[in-house]
């Protein structure tokens, strides 16, 4: 395909992207939450979008299947960004990534005595590394959805999460302990098309990064 084919996933991703590719003339002439279609086409001819998971965004872009796409940094850094480009921190979906546990755990006992401590998530790698770069001894269980259940069900004694409002830990009587990192999500951009296709996703680049940077 001649055009420009761009990756997003429904929901906080979608809606923040909108203003971003609004400045580059691209609107979608559906609304993903309201549509069934999953290729949306856009006001710009060229331009059109497909709907994924959040988490395969990066898969499309790798494969050239899209040539631009929208990936938390979660994302990126738990299910590899070999061969993508990511040339701009868009700062959207912000959020941060915890380590949580039930209200009455005595975490910095636990961690201080050594003990092996369970805990679940769907971020095993970004857990694994934050864990053994404090020398942390924990077994890990993946987990696909609902996090904040493992600890009250007694499957885990934390959990690694996103945290944005924070309404969801409390809710559950759980409270953050630990912050591993700051989360955005990156442009990622296929790099085959960055050469093949210059001349039409470098003025969407520039004029994504000039609203960022605002
Ligand atoms: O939801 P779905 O299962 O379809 O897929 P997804 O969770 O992969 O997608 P989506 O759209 O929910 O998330 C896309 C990206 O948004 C993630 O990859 C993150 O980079 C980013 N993001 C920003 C978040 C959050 N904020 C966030 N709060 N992703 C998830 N959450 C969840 C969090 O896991 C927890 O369950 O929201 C809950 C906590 O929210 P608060 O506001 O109660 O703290
Ligand atoms: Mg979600």
């Amino acid at each position: 395909m001649n055009g420009i084919t761009i990756a997003l996933s429904k929901g906080r991703i979608f809606e923040e992207t909108l203003p971003l590719l609004a400045a580059a003339g691209i609107e979608p002439l559906e609304n993903p939450d309201t549509s069934r279609k999953l290729i949306i086409p856009t006001t710009r001819e060229d331009v059109r979008l497909v709907i994924v998971r959040a988490t395969d965004a990066p898969t499309y872009v790798q494969y050239g299947a899209a040539d631009l796409g929208v990936a938390g940094k979660d994302v990126l850094l738990e299910h590899g960004s070999d061969g993508l480009y990511q040339p701009i921190d868009l700062k959207i979906a912000k959020c941060r990534m915890m380590v949580a546990i039930p209200a009455g755990f005595d975490y910095a006992n636990a961690v201080r005595q050594g003990a092996r401590l369970r805990v679940a998530s769907k971020y095993v790698n970004i857990a694994r590394e934050h864990f053994a770069a404090k020398g942390v001894h924990v077994d890990l269980i993946k987990l696909y959805g609902s996090m904040e259940l493992a600890p009250l069900a007694g499957l885990a004694d934390a959990i690694v999460d996103l945290v944005s409002t924070g309404s969801t830990l409390k809710a559950n009587d759980l409270v953050a302990v630990e912050h591993v990192m700051d989360i955005s999500s990156r442009l990622i951009v296929n790099q085959a098309a960055l050469k093949l296709k210059r001349e039409t996703l470098e003025p969407i680049l520039a004029a994504i990064a000039t609203v960022v940077e605002r």
